[in-house]
């Protein structure tokens, strides 16, 4: 039998009973392309000791006194967390060991750090963009926080590093989130599907729960921030007056993470539209917006900003914003018959 034999039975029995680690998984699809270099496998793999460190904080955050804000603000002039700062670093420090990492943005820098210059003939090296710690706000009230990641190809047609940042949603080879709630969820896609692992902090393993996570549709519930209704523009008050007489239910965190898990498990839509405030939108595309739009449209949901495929949107800044609709397909075609 050869290793990837091996490695595809191992698949095949352990998976019924529920016992795949991340590793596994990601070792067995890997044995499915003999070109794979192992390089992406050895990137997940930091991210995945990144959530288990700071899922880890999260769960301790009152007995250690992290919680709070810092003096500092983030590239946004948004105070930060404490808890934002060690999300961040610990990202930085995991996917900083990695040689395949070559360049690495964040919510929480401004400018994307080059950790390494790539050499012709090296192995092709990855870009990570990340918000570390989404929904922060939400620590001190013990609420569900997460960690966004999104992963692209060093583009080697320059040096400049926002060149190799700055490419459009339909270019990743990789994204997912990590969910910190009352279990700690990693959901990841590579381009072949949606996966879905939890934590089992007995064992320090993620543990795949399902293979090929699918979006369900025709369920009547919206997920936004409804107190700006004002000022979204008048599409989006059409289709929320419209939703009144429907039998509709709304749920909100006010953490993105949070909020995009729930309409993956259940179906239904999630909105963050433009407003007074926030002209644009207020989440970011590179971080926040792309990887959860690539989730959606591999688990069957589609993702607009308005009236364009959010993966197609040609990025010009790191830390743009976007507006976002995405969840089940017929609901968000349904927001966007209200936009036209
Ligand atoms: P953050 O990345 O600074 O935590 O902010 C982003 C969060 C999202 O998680 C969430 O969807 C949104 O902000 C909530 O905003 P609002 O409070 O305006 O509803
Ligand atoms: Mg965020």
């Amino acid at each position: 039998m050869t290793l990837e034999e091996a490695l595809q039975d191992e698949v095949r029995l352990t998976r019924d009973q529920n016992l795949t680690s991340i590793q596994s998984y990601l070792l067995a699809e890997e044995a499915k392309h003999p070109q794979a270099t192992g390089s992406f496998t050895w990137l997940l793999s930091a991210i995945s000791l990144s959530a288990k460190f700071i899922a880890a904080r999260c769960r301790r955050a009152r007995i250690e006194a992290v919680l709070g804000a810092t003096e500092g603000e983030n590239v946004h002039a948004e105070r930060q967390q404490k808890l934002d700062v060690i999300a961040n670093e610990t990202l930085l420090r995991c996917l900083g060991s990695r040689p395949v990492v070559s360049i690495i943005a964040s919510e929480e820098n401004e400018e994307p750090l080059i950790l390494r210059q790539s050499e012709p003939g090296d192995i092709r090296p990855y870009v990570v963009l990340f918000d570390p710690l989404d929904g922060s706000s939400n620590l001190d009230v013990c609420g569900g926080v997460g960690t966004i990641f999104s992963v692209l190809h060093h583009d080697r047609r320059s040096d400049a590093p926002e060149n190799s940042v700055l490419q459009p949603g339909t270019h990743q080879v990789a994204a997912g989130y990590v969910l910190y709630g009352p279990s700690t969820v990693l959901v990841m896609t590579t381009g072949n599907g949606v996966q879905m692992f939890v934590l089992d902090p007995s064992i320090g393993s993620f543990l795949l729960v399902d293979p090929q996570v699918r979006i369900p549709d025709g369920t009547k519930s919206y997920s936004l921030n409804e107190a700006y209704v004002n000022s979204f523009p008048e599409g989006y008050q059409r289709y929320l007056e419209w939703t009144k007489n429907n039998g509709y239910s709304q749920r909100y965190v006010g953490t993105m993470v949070a909020d995009v898990h729930r309409v993956l498990m259940k179906g239904g839509v999630f909105l963050y539209p433009p407003t007074d405030k926030a002209p644009q939108g207020k989440l970011r595309l590179m971080y926040e917006a792309n990887p959860m739009s690539f989730l959606m449209e591999q688990a069957g949901g589609k993702a607009y900003s308005g009236t364009q495929r959010t993966l197609e949107i040609e990025p010009e800044k790191i830390h743009e914003r976007t507006s976002v609709i995405m969840g089940s397909p017929s609901e968000v075609d349904r927001v966007l018959s209200f936009l036209q």
